[in-house]
C-alpha cells in the first residue's frame, strides 16, 4: 500500500509540474529581443506598424499585451487550460463572462458569494434585464429544480465566501450540460488551481480574483479567466477588447512574479490553515469552525475529491455578541482588520459589517453571516505567533 503523505491530511498530491510551470510556461527569453530572463514591464500603449492594418502581433495594449500575454500564458498552464486572460479586477471578469449573455437570460447564481458578486448580479445585470436566482448549489437537487429554458450561466463559487461550503463542481457540470448550452463558471479565487482545477472537472470557464492567492501580495487588483473552448475564448477575447476591462502591465508584471512561488505559498498557507482551524476548534471561546480541511465540515469528503488541499481561508463564530466579536478585533495585531484575502499576511474581518454589508439583512441571516462570524485569511508567518496572537485576543474577548 501507498504511505500516506501526513503532511496533506488526506488530500491528493498535488498537480505535477506545477512549479516549473508556473516559473517556465510563457517566460522564455527568446520572445525578447534583449533575451531578457524576467519579463519587461511593456508600457508602451501602441505599436508600431508596418503597413496600414499589417502589426506584428500587437497594434493597441488594450487588445494585446506582450507584459500580460505572458502571465495569461502561464495562468493557462496552471489552469490546465488551453486559454487565458487577464482582466482589471475579479469583477471586471464577471462583468465581461456577463456579456456572452442576452436581456430576458437567467443566471443561476449560488447563493453564498463574495458580496461584491451579490451586488453586481442583483444591482447592476439585474437592471439590464437579466434574471438572476441564488440558488444553494450544495444541494444539487435544488440547482436542476431552478433551471429554466431561460438559464445560460450557473455561477459557483467553491469554497464560498464567506461560509466555505464546497460546491460539487462535477455534478454542477453534469446538471448544466444535461440541460443543453448553459455554462458553468467557477468562481476559484479561494483555490488557485494550485488546489483545484475546475475545469478538469467539468467547468467551462475558470475565473478568479488574482487579487488573492494568485497575486499572492495585496498589491494588484485584477482578474483570470480560463477556458478550453476555442468558441468561448474567441467570444471573451472580443468581449475584453470591446468592453476594455484590462489590467495594466505593471499589474500583469506584478501578477506573473506572484506565480513563481504560488505552490511555496499554497502549501504554507495549508499549514498555517490547518493549525490554525484545529486550534480554534479545540478552543472553549469559540462556537463553531468552518474549514474544508477539518473532518468535521460537512462537505470534507467532497473536499477531499474535489480538491489537493485547503488555504488559509477560515471562518468561525466567536462565542457571544458582536460586542466580543469587537473586543477580539481589537485585541489583534499580526492579523490586520481588513478586507481582502489570500496575501502574505494575515487578515481579519467580519464579513456582516465588512465584505457582505451590501447582502440584503434576511439573505444574511439565512446563510448564517452573523455579527459573530469572523473570517481569517491566514498568511504566511510563523505558526506559533498566529497561535499565541489568537489565543491571546480570545481570552481578552472572553476573559
Ligand atoms: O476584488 P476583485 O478582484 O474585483 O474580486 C472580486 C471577488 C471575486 N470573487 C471572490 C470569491 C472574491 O472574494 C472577490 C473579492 N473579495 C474580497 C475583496 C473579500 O474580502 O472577500
Amino acid at each position: 500500500m501507498q504511505k500516506q503523505d501526513a503532511s496533506r491530511h488526506g488530500f491528493q498530491p498535488s498537480f505535477q509540474h506545477f512549479a516549473t510551470q508556473a516559473i517556465h510556461v510563457g517566460q522564455e527569453p527568446e520572445q525578447w529581443n534583449s533575451r531578457a530572463v524576467v519579463p519587461p514591464i511593456s508600457l508602451s500603449t501602441t505599436f508600431k506598424q508596418g503597413t496600414p492594418g499589417q502589426h506584428s502581433g500587437f497594434e493597441y495594449s488594450r487588445s494585446g499585451n506582450p507584459t500580460r500575454n505572458c502571465l495569461e500564458k502561464a495562468v493557462a498552464a496552471l489552469d490546465g487550460a488551453k486559454y487565458s486572460l487577464a482582466f482589471a479586477s475579479g469583477l471586471a471578469a464577471a462583468v465581461t463572462i456577463t456579456h456572452l449573455l442576452k436581456a430576458g437570460d437567467q443566471i443561476i447564481c449560488m447563493d453564498d458569494v463574495y458580496g461584491g458578486m451579490n451586488r453586481y448580479f442583483r444591482k447592476v445585470a439585474a437592471e439590464f434585464g437579466l434574471k438572476i436566482s441564488f440558488v444553494d448549489c450544495t444541494k444539487t437537487k435544488l440547482l436542476e429544480e431552478a433551471i429554466t429554458p431561460e438559464t445560460k450561466l450557473v455561477w459557483i463559487e467553491t469554497p464560498t465566501n464567506p461560509s466555505l461550503k464546497v460546491v460539487d463542481i462535477e455534478a454542477c457540470a453534469h446538471i448544466a450540460h444535461k440541460h443543453g448550452d448553459i455554462i458553468l463558471a467557477v468562481d476559484n479565487s479561494f483555490m488557485s488551481p494550485y488546489f483545484q482545477r475546475p475545469l478538469a472537472l467539468g467547468a467551462d470557464i475558470c475565473m478568479c480574483s488574482a487579487t488573492k492567492y494568485m497575486n499572492g501580495h495585496s498589491d494588484v487588483v485584477m482578474g483570470l479567466v480560463s477556458v478550453n473552448s476555442e468558441d468561448l475564448h474567441d467570444r471573451l477575447r472580443f468581449l475584453q477588447n470591446a468592453i476594455g476591462t484590462v489590467p495594466s502591465p505593471i499589474d500583469c508584471y506584478l501578477c506573473n512574479r506572484g506565480l513563481k512561488t504560488l505552490e511555496l505559498r499554497m502549501e504554507k498557507h495549508f499549514k498555517n490553515g490547518m493549525a490554525v482551524a484545529r486550534f480554534l476548534e479545540a478552543n472553549p471561546r469559540v462556537e463553531k469552525v468552518i474549514y474544508p480541511g477539518l473532518p468535521s465540515h460537512p462537505q470534507h469528503e467532497l473536499a477531499k475529491r474535489q480538491c489537493t488541499g485547503c488555504p488559509g481561508m477560515i471562518s468561525f463564530y466567536i462565542k457571544g455578541t458582536l460586542q466580543h466579536a469587537k473586543v477580539f478585533f481589537k485585541n489583534l495585531k499580526l492579523f490586520t482588520l481588513a478586507e481582502s484575502l489570500g496575501g502574505y499576511e494575515s487578515l481579519a474581518e467580519l464579513p456582516a459589517l465588512m465584505t457582505h454589508a451590501s447582502v440584503p439583512k434576511n439573505d444574511r441571516d439565512i446563510l448564517g453571516i452573523s455579527d459573530t462570524l469572523i473570517r481569517l485569511s491566514v498568511g504566511l508567518e510563523d505558526e506559533k505567533d498566529l497561535l499565541d496572537e489568537l489565543d491571546r485576543a480570545l481570552k481578552a474577548a472572553h476573559p
